[in-house]
């Protein structure tokens, strides 16, 4: 059976709502197996039937030509009486499909209290805005490209979006939800499995609509922890040629908290080397990376809004030096 593994190791992975790692991505999972196999069931049903009037047809052929020829016109009588059986075979997939879907709905908007922890995603051409609701200073702990999950923990994804209609997407934790702006939508996640996964912009949204992604990890609760903490603490005081070049060159729209930057037109970047990836999935997050986007952004997401700044050579190393060092 290699052929059938092949095809189903296409099922798996990081980005794939048939490879659930939460409730709510396995509510959608369980009604589409069940859709597949109560279509499925019909299809073979409906083809087994051709099957046996073709093969009717052929057995008989030239026999019967005279009692073919009145029902051509007129109703058989064995019409009367499959009628009812195929109408209520219809009635009867349709109820199971409408009850399937009823209760993954149900299970998809199961939360009643407001969950313990809120998390707003902002979507931006073409990279998304992540802020943590801090509970100890009530404010918000800013992020950008990369959502960490607590495993188990039910989580409110407060969706908005500052331009264009996008659309959140993580296959293996929930389905999907539009962000409109203008209106805040709501998505309870929990999720199960911890790893790494991908997230995907679902809805077209301008030029670079394919290199909005983020990286979604799911860990247990201690290190996530950890991790918001490591977030929430501000850079180390900026010093040297990199840090000077970045606030005469980018602070007007990247942030970096401890370093006096407040730029809200990009990425909070106080935290930037700690990401898995750069630029909304477009590059994994390296030293080399972070040089060459710095240098030529529109080469890397032709129409990003990140303009290309003509920096000198020991400038532009300097300042992919100092982000290097922002984990
Ligand atoms: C006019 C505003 C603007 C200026 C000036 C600007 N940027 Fe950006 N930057 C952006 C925007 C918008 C993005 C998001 C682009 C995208 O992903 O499509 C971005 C993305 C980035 C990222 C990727 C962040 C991530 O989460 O992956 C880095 C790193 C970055 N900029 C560094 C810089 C540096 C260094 C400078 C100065 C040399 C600079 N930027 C100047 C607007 C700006
Ligand atoms: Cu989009």
């Amino acid at each position: 059976m290699p052929t059938a593994g092949l095809l189903l190791a296409g099922c798996a992975g990081p980005q794939s709502a048939l490879d659930p790692g939460g409730d709510q991505a396995h509510a959608l999972f369980s009604l589409f197996g069940l859709m597949l196999w109560v279509s499925g069931a019909i299809y073979a049903v409906v083809l087994a039937g051709l099957g046996w009037a073709l093969w009717r047809a052929w057995r008989r052929r030239g026999t019967d030509a005279r009692r073919d020829a009145t029902l051509v016109g007129g109703v058989d009588a064995r019409l009367d009486r499959t009628l009812p059986v195929v109408a209520g075979a219809i009635v009867l997939g349709l109820t199971v499909l409408i009850t399937g879907s009823f209760f993954a709905d149900r299970a998809l908007f199961a939360t009643r209290a407001a969950p313990a922890l809120e998390v707003r995603v902002t979507g931006h051409q073409w990279w998304w805005r992540v802020q943590y609701r801090d509970r100890v200073s009530d404010g918000w702990i800013e992020t950008a490209n990369e959502l960490h999950l607590p495993q188990g923990v039910t989580v409110r994804l407060v969706l908005n979006s500052a331009d264009v209609i996008h659309s959140f997407w993580v296959p293996n934790v929930a389905g999907k939800l539009d962000m409109v702006p203008g209106r805040t939508n709501r998505l309870d996640v929990t999720a199960r499995r911890p790893g790494w996964y991908r997230g995907q912009c679902a809805e077209f949204c301008g030029t670079q609509h394919a290199h909005m992604a983020f990286a979604v990890k799911v860990e247990p609760p201690a290190a996530f922890r950890a991790w918001l903490a490591a977030q929430a603490a501000p850079a180390a005081p900026a010093e040297g040629r990199g840090a000077a070049a970045f606030q005469a060159t980018c602070a007007a729209c990247h942030a970096i908290r401890g370093a006096g930057a407040a730029g809200r037109a990009g990425p909070d970047l106080t935290h930037v080397a700690a990401r898995r990836t750069l630029a909304a999935g477009a590059l994994t997050m390296t030293r080399g990376n972070l040089q060459g986007w710095i240098a030529q952004p529109k080469a890397i997401k032709p129409g990003t809004s990140m303009p290309a700044i003509p920096l000198t050579p020991a400038d532009a190393d300097a300042v992919a030096t100092y982000l290097a060092t922002l984990r």
